[in-house]
């Protein structure tokens, strides 16, 4: 199984904006791609985590493992359905007017101190992009749990990272238009 070094926010990857991946895939990128899948997977096996010393992943960008592109994995299991994807060049097509954030707040992969506050985000969202996995071009519509991973995921390509999106001076603001989930 491939080992990840994960990148944090001390470094400057995390905070640029990263370049599109050029179509059709060569095999090695599709490649790392499954294998930032797989290690989402295995993270999430409670033995495993515990043996490897590595937090339970939902998804993973390229700039947390190194690298500047327009990628990243999810693997997360919500309302008995399963989301296994690796998005290349991910657009988001369209966006609910409604928000949601997550009650417990949000933490990263990147992240080694929690930061506090809601993270308001869109409740729903379309998004295209090539999906590594089925090697195919996708049109996923998301909400709630699943939307929200997405987007942070999407965020970590523009070089954002959740505590860009929690308000300074009020991290707990109310948005009269968000759901907790
Ligand atoms: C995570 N994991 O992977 F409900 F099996 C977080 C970390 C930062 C706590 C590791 C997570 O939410 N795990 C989880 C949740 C479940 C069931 C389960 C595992 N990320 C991904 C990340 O940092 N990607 O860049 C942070 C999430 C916060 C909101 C969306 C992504
Ligand atoms: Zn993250």
């Amino acid at each position: 199984m491939k080992k990840f070094k994960i990148h944090t926010d001390k470094e400057k990857l995390l905070h640029e904006k990263c370049r599109e991946v050029a179509l059709p895939l060569d095999e090695e990128k599709r490649q790392t791609i499954l294998d930032m899948v797989e290690y989402l997977k295995l993270s999430q096996d409670d033995e495993y985590a515990k043996a490897n010393k590595i937090r339970p992943g939902v998804g993973l960008a390229a700039p947390q493992i190194g690298v500047p592109e327009r990628f990243y994995a999810v693997y997360l299991v919500d309302k008995e359905k399963t989301y296994e994807y690796g998005l290349v060049n991910p657009k988001i097509l369209s966006t609910s007017v409604k928000k949601a954030y997550l009650e417990g707040g949000e933490g990263c992969l990147s992240v080694p101190e929690d930061v506090m506050g809601h993270v308001y985000r869109y409740f729903r969202i379309t998004i295209q992009a090539y999906d590594a996995v089925s090697q195919q071009n996708v049109t996923l519509k998301l909400v709630g749990y699943p939307a929200i991973v997405f987007q942070h995921e999407y965020d970590h390509l523009d070089g954002i990272l959740y505590y860009d999106r929690i308000n300074r001076d009020d991290p707990f603001k109310k948005d009269p238009e968000a759901v907790a989930i």
